[in-house]
């Protein structure tokens, strides 16, 4: 036994060190997130001290009363003042850990008196932002390139943790969140903000958060939601009032236009080439997960779109249109009206339409679409 200490000093570094490592929790960045890693902490070394002491008891005894000294066993059962102190000692125990818990919890769940209030909604495999009494939404979606992914190019630094939108909001003011989804559940967690909620259809889930650093947090989908559940991060941008207003007004500014683009639209053909290519663009940043970037689908899951179906079938062009706008409820596919704007629906049709060897020679325009929307008949 001539290295015994060895043993000691590990086992009483582990909880001296463990808020050092890697491996542990992070604070986070708001006040709430600092709550729960203490509470974490203090629960930690609670269980270690229990650990301590119980272990400690236990090996002591073991080698105190070993054979080779001659140990004999006591014959001793029933003591009363041992069950007692063995039932009080943990209940206090509890109670002294259920105290700081419930208080962190409340806390968490206060969504009372936001200033400013956002709902998240999860589809597969994105997430969609909606800013209450603002006038701005829109979609968030995996930046990662495919190449990197399938190790065709190094990764960059924060590989697939990184979306064309990142959702802005300001600091120091309370964000209450309305959490919930389109298809199945998913779950918006940032770590950095100790949130992380359901996303479940049917239901709105509220979180909320005050962020007293402006920066960039980072978080995922933490609920298995299909084939691309490791395709849907979230990145939040916090950014002074100030600066949080001028980005709220550009926002705002250029989605009115946008509207007003699409208004104009209504009245334009657009040429086959212009439509091919926005079409193609659309086709791999929105469809290509589920029917393949070269249109043959992945049997048993999402049908193949080369050379069958409704995108070669010249007299189907507003079914096409149709499934594609509305979706097929029950199904993976979803309702893509609300998501793409007229033209680009227009071109994405226009490309299952003439892509991959289905030369049905359509365009669709931006006015097919509106009429579909609306219900008319072509
Ligand atoms: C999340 C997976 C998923 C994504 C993303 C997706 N689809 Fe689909 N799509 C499906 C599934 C599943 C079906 C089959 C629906 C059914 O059973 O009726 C389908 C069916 C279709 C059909 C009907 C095929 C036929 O001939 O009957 C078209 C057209 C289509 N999708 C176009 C698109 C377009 C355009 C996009 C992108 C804007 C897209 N899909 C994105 C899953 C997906
Ligand atoms: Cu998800």
């Amino acid at each position: 036994m001539r290295h015994r200490w060895i043993f000691l000093v590990v086992f009483f570094s582990l909880p001296l060190s463990a808020q050092e490592m890697r491996f542990n929790m992070t604070p986070g960045v708001t006040q709430v997130s600092q709550e729960v890693y203490q509470l974490h902490m203090t629960i930690f070394y609670i269980c270690c001290v229990i650990g301590i002491v119980v272990f400690g008891v236990m090996f002591w005894a073991i080698y105190h009363h070993r054979r080779s000294k001659g140990a004999v066993a006591a014959s001793f059962h029933e003591s009363t003042k041992v069950e007692v102190v063995w039932t009080i000692v943990p209940f206090l125990i509890l109670i002294g850990m259920a105290i700081p818990a419930t208080k962190t919890l409340l806390a968490m769940e206060d969504t009372s008196e936001p200033d400013l209030t956002i709902q998240v909604t999860g589809s597969q495999w994105k997430w969609h932002y909606s800013y209450f009494d603002e006038d701005v939404e829109f979609f968030s979606l995996l930046a990662t390139r495919p190449a990197e992914i399938y190790a065709e190019r190094d990764k960059r630094e924060n590989y697939l943790l990184e979306v064309d939108r990142p959702l802005v909001v300001p600091t120091g003011v309370k964000i209450r969140f309305l959490i919930t989804s389109q298809d199945v559940i998913h779950s918006w967690w940032v770590p950095a903000f100790a949130v992380k909620k359901d996303a479940n259809p049917g239901f709105i889930n509220e979180a909320w958060t005050r962020i007293d650093e402006p920066g960039v947090y980072r978080g995922q989908c933490a609920e298995l939601c299909g084939k691309d559940h490791g395709f849907m991060p979230i990145v939040v941008v916090a950014k002074e009032p100030a600066e949080y207003q001028a980005w709220l007004q550009q926002t705002r500014a250029e989605q009115a236009l946008a509207r007003e683009e699409e208004q104009r639209l209504l009245s334009m053909n657009m040429e086959m080439d212009e439509l091919m290519a926005l079409g193609e663009k659309t086709y791999q940043a929105r469809c290509a997960v589920c029917h393949q970037a070269n249109g043959a689908g992945l049997p048993g899951a999402f049908p193949a779109l080369a050379g069958v179906g409704v995108s070669v079938d010249p007299a189907a062009k507003a079914a096409h249109i149709s499934i594609v706008v509305h979706g097929q409820a029950g199904t993976a596919m979803q309702a893509f009206g609300p998501q793409l704007s007229l033209k680009e629906l227009a071109a994405v049709i226009t490309y299952e339409r003439n892509a991959w060897g289905n030369n049905t020679g359509d365009t669709v325009q931006a006015a097919e679409v509106q009429a579909v929307m609306n219900g008319d008949a072509l």
